[in-house]
């Protein structure tokens, strides 16, 4: 009998279901799970930060395995999602690209920027396929919003406003591992939601911002009896390489928002308008005939159809965005890459803007974004 040779390495080729690590039990790590589901995809085993964390989330998601180490965590699984606090993330990304494994790590990627380049680096090194849940890119208006600016409909960019403004610390006696400096990081605010605005901002403008000035305040500097070294919110002053000038706000402190992430960008032709809280429809002003476009996928084409899962009128939100990126981050497992995946590329850019506004504040001046 003739024996069949075929041209690829198997070992990197994940051939019907990916089996998933789930690491982390909170919120994110439930939605993860969720959306592995609707990727196809199957949450083989889940660790938690104790082992009765770890029980309940198996049995609340219907988890098979629970493992009691990160190592026994990464056995027997393609991909590994790493939704842990934010110290945690170099070491266990790190970890399972070194055993081979493909990787979705939520943000901010890592604490520093040397340590986001190193699993940049090392990504590509390996070949793995290596993610950052940017989900809000997989809202089809979005990718609306984008494909407009790339088609040249919004004419030349002047001026870029974002801001993401949530109150979920706005109590002064609430307390979080994002909160402190060891396990959030050097920043806090910024970090956690500016790293998706800026995502956001670059991916529908196609410019990159390039200097900053950023103020930064703690209004609450303490929280359960415990010092607070992080920031509650940030008004940021950019410049992006192309010209155009912007602002980003940041906040978790603002009563009454809750998931407030809204982007307005102004060309020579058209300005539009995105809020992630009404993410079915954009606004996209003329200064004569503005309109709002409401998703509707026979009036949509490229990504923005692609992403449009259900008819006009059916709304798609948050966690059909985060299954949209859990999705292509397991085509690309499987071999095909879909256009606008998140990657760790994407992660250190972030970083990059991230500590970039931390040096900012410190310093009191304007700071290069390379
Ligand atoms: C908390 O601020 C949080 O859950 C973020 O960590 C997520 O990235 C954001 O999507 C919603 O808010």
């Amino acid at each position: 009998m003739t024996q069949l040779s075929i041209d690829v390495d198997v070992s990197t080729v994940v051939v019907g279901q990916v089996r998933a690590a789930i690491i982390g039990t909170g919120f994110m790590g439930q939605v993860h799970a969720r959306s592995i589901r609707v990727a196809g995809g199957v949450p083989a085993v889940v660790l938690g930060s104790s082992a009765s964390k770890g029980h309940d989330a198996a049995s609340d998601l219907r988890i098979p395995r629970v493992a009691t180490t990160i190592d026994e965590a990464m056995d027997g699984v393609d991909v590994v999602h790493i939704c842990t606090p934010n110290d945690t993330h170099f070491a266990y990304a790190h970890l399972a690209l070194s055993r081979g494994l493909h990787v979705v790590c939520e943000k901010p990627l890592a604490i520093t920027v040397s340590e986001a380049e190193i699993l940049a680096d090392l990504a590509e090194q390996h070949d793995r396929v290596a993610t950052v849940p940017f989900v809000y890119r997989f809202h089809p208006m979005v990718r609306e919003a984008r494909a407009r600016v790339m088609r040249g409909d919004v004419g030349r960019i002047s001026l870029i406003s974002g801001s993401y403004l949530q109150d979920w610390l706005s109590d002064p006696a609430s307390d979080n591992w994002r909160v402190h400096g060891k396990t959030g990081g050097q920043s806090r605010a910024f970090a956690d939601i500016g790293s998706h605005l800026v995502d956001v901002i670059e991916f529908v403008s196609g410019d990159r911002i390039s200097r900053l000035s950023a103020l930064t305040r703690t209004t609450y500097p303490q929280r359960g009896g415990r010092d607070v070294e992080t920031e509650d919110l940030a008004s940021v002053l950019f410049e992006t390489r192309r010209g155009a000038v912007g602002t980003l706000v940041v906040s978790q402190v603002s009563p009454g928002r809750k998931n407030a992430l809204e982007i307005e960008i102004a060309g020579s032709r058209e300005t539009l308008r995105f809020s992630q809280e009404n993410p079915e429809s954009l606004w996209i002003g003329r200064a004569k005939g503005s309109e709002i476009l409401q998703r509707d996928p026979i009036s949509l084409d490229g990504d923005a159809r692609r992403l449009s899962v259900a008819p006009a009128g059916h709304p798609l939100g948050y966690l059909d965005a985060f299954a949209a990126f859990v999705g292509d981050t397991y085509e690309a497992i499987r071999g095909t890459v879909p256009a606008g995946l998140p990657t760790f590329v994407d992660g250190l850019r972030a970083a990059r803007v991230v500590y970039a506004v931390v040096e900012s504040q410190a310093r009191g001046t304007w700071v290069d974004v390379p």
